[in-house]
């Protein structure tokens, strides 16, 4: 807490209304000296923020990561000032006045929009609308399944959302809101800033849409009240916290409340009120204090409110301490992969190693999942209904089920951006490690919320499958082609495209094991060989890439490659050696993001001196890093096209004759 508060005293009685009314002269004051920002939503929400916020949540300041606290999502991100003001007014300790101040500038913790990790008690990153509504869903789902297995005793919560009319029409909300009416989140309350703007002027230039009854019809509790009536809008919560369904509180409010003039208008969205206006405000809401001041009994009873989440947090303690799951929750809340987990995986490589097994890497995954789900019960899976392409179910897993939350399987349904969502906020939660598969081409739909995993930095595994022409006879429509180039443009996301059945359980392992860092596994449809000579207990995908394929004489070229067309690769070596005598290396690189991260003491022997020819049957983008301006890309230059893999092959020539004849091209 700052220290300021042990210094406060209640002087006369604090009405809601002066509680509210500091948030609003605090976002008027930052968005006006940062000259830029958002007033319009916070002062609109500042009632219902107020009656939530000190009537209800329960979090410490003080011990802002309890793990059963209620959660807090801020989904109109751009209302950013509404949560920097409850922080300040809360006395988070990385949240004093001038912070405030600083809004919006380098360096400081009130960034343009609320960022994970950047100020304490910020639950996830919000901004791109509609995200934080949906991630709110995984949240709301980890929460339920936590306390199927630990118990009301240690995980009983809310998630709490303020969502706008933005986060409303984005297409992921319908996936999220769908998700969470089947699955009877009834723990996750969505409060709608129902103010009828948005940034091109009143919602209704856009939308005619009856946004009570879509919730309703996706299974819902729905309440509309007056969003500045506040007795109205805590008996909806108490009504929301009874339900036993997710709840939506559509509250009407006047964006900008408070300002006379500019109150009710999309003028008031995303820019400075202006002097003249901030002062009118002043006076029209009676808050005669100086920019940034907020008087001490207000400033106290705001404060006070957060002795009501620390005893809560308290009391919870002891529970926790007296609990005989205390070890098995600390240890499933701090993520922690037992080490059986990890021997396991090592015990299946050398098995797979001595079979030789060839299989598609997609069903490589499944077995080495059978290994991981077996020695652990903090992954969850799941898929967005390619369960059985993407082969993401393994022996004993429960599905999770309206009302029952034991399983460890979610169907996601056919919503790739609300499954990615959704892992964001499972994985944001805690207690859990999730995963989940679709098709490699249909990352585009999932794209916005694998964006934000990799910003905050979340341990989400995406199974990838059907990654390339290999996918044969769907045709171009699913045939991933620009997609690795665009995942592997995103920072702080590791591409695994490994190119067998070990490739395929090393990179299990390093996504597993990365904690501050999504994954995505890129498999293949299409069967395998295994192309280890050895088992070596070292895990030599950890490294990003390296030479499979070494020639006896000085290398004369270098073919490199990734997942399916590394067998390609080494055919070609096979034939440049015997028909040709050409001394051919074969580097194997299944993820560009660790290569990229080695000394150059590793990288120089594995790229070699001599020209270099990358193979992957996918966009050239990005290739021109590694093989410079000497070498030669075999690969996609357009679209697939829907005929069985093999024809598919040898129509685009991605073949070992074509990368043969390529590399005579250059080095002859
Ligand atoms: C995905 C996405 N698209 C566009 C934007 C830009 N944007 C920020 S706020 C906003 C309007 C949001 O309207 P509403 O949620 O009603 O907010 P209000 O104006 O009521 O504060 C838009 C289009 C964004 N942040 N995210
Ligand atoms: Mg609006």
């Amino acid at each position: 807490m700052n220290s300021q508060a042990a210094a406060l005293k209640p002087v006369a009685a604090v009405s809601e209304r002066d509680m509210a009314n500091a948030i609003r002269a605090l976002a008027m004051d930052s968005v006006q000296k940062a000259n830029s920002g958002h007033p319009g939503m916070p002062m609109g929400m500042a009632d219902v923020a107020t009656v939530l916020f000190s009537r209800f949540i329960n979090i410490d300041p003080s011990a802002p990561h309890w793990p059963d606290r209620d959660r807090f999502v801020l989904s109109a991100g751009h209302g950013s000032m509404l949560q920097y003001a409850l922080h300040y007014l809360l006395g988070f300790d990385d949240m004093p006045i001038e912070e405030l101040q600083r809004f919006r500038q380098l360096g400081s913790r009130t960034a343009g929009h609320p960022e994970y990790g950047h100020a304490l008690g910020i639950e996830t990153t919000t901004g791109p609308l509609g995200q934080g509504i949906s991630t709110a869903v995984g949240m709301a789902l980890a929460e339920r399944m936590l306390a199927a297995r630990h118990g009301a005793d240690l995980v009983d919560h809310f998630t709490y959302v303020i969502a706008g009319d933005g986060c409303l029409q984005e297409g992921i909300s319908h996936e999220a809101i769908d998700l969470a009416g089947h699955l009877k989140l009834s723990r996750l309350i969505v409060f709608w800033d129902d103010n009828a703007i948005s940034i091109d002027g009143p919602t209704s230039l856009s939308t005619s849409m009856d946004q009570p009854a879509r919730f309703k019809a996706a299974g819902w509790h729905v309440q509309s009240v007056d969003g500045h009536d506040m007795e109205a809008v805590a008996a909806a919560i108490e009504a929301a916290q009874q339900s036993d369904r997710p709840s939506l509180i559509a509250c009407r409010t006047v964006i900008g409340k408070g300002a006379p003039n500019l109150g009710g208008s999309e003028k008031t969205h995303g820019a400075p009120l202006g002097d003249a206006e901030i002062a009118a405000t002043r006076e029209n809401i009676g808050w005669a204090y100086a920019p940034f001041e907020v008087p001490d009994d207000i400033l106290f009873t705001w404060r006070e409110i957060a002795g009501r989440g620390q005893a809560a947090r308290l009391a919870w303690e002891q529970r926790l301490a007296a609990s005989p799951r205390r070890e098995a929750f600390e240890s499933a809340v701090a993520g922690n992969l037992p080490d059986a987990v990890f021997e396991a995986l090592g015990a299946f490589r050398k098995e797979h190693v001595e079979k030789a097994t060839k299989v598609a890497t997609r069903k490589a995954s499944e077995m080495a999942l059978g290994a991981i789900n077996a020695a652990t019960d903090l992954t969850v899976g799941g898929s967005a209904d390619l369960t059985h392409s993407n082969l993401t179910i393994t022996k004993g897993m429960d599905r999770i089920a309206p009302d029952d939350y034991a399983g460890r399987y979610v169907h996601y349904g056919i919503r790739e951006h609300g499954m990615a969502a959704a892992m964001n906020g499972i994985a944001l939660h805690g207690g859990f490690v999730p995963y989940g598969g679709t098709f490699l081409c249909f990352a585009d739909y999932a794209r916005g919320a694998m964006r934000l995993s990799a910003l905050m930095g979340q341990r989400v595994i995406y199974v990838m499958t059907h990654d390339s022409i290999g996918l044969g006879e769907d045709g171009p429509t699913h045939q991933p082609i620009e997609h690795l180039a665009m995942l592997r443009a995103t920072p702080n996301l590791n591409v695994f495209r490994p190119a067998d059945i070990i490739e395929t359980a090393e990179c299990w392992e390093l996504a597993l094991r990365s904690e501050n860092r999504p994954s995505v596994l890129v498999l293949s449809r299409q069967n395998l060989p295994m192309l280890r000579q050895a088992h070596s207990d070292e895990n030599r995908s950890s490294r990003g890439a390296y030479v499979l394929r070494e020639p006896a004489e000085h290398r004369a070229v270098t073919l490199i490659a990734t997942g399916s067309e590394v067998e390609i690769a080494i055919a070609a070596a096979e034939r440049l050696e015997t028909e040709h005598g050409i001394a051919t290396a074969v580097v194997s690189m299944p993820c560009w993001e660790l290569f990229e991260e080695q000394d150059a003491n590793y990288r120089k022997p594995v790229l070699g001196s001599a020209p270099r020819i990358a193979v992957e049957a996918a966009a050239r983008l990005g290739w021109d890093r590694w093989i410079g301006d000497t070498g030669a890309f075999v690969g996609m230059a357009g679209f697939g096209a829907s005929a069985p893999a093999p024809d598919l092959y040898r129509h685009f020539d991605i073949t070992p004759e074509a990368v043969a004849a390529a590399a005579l091209k250059l080095i002859v």
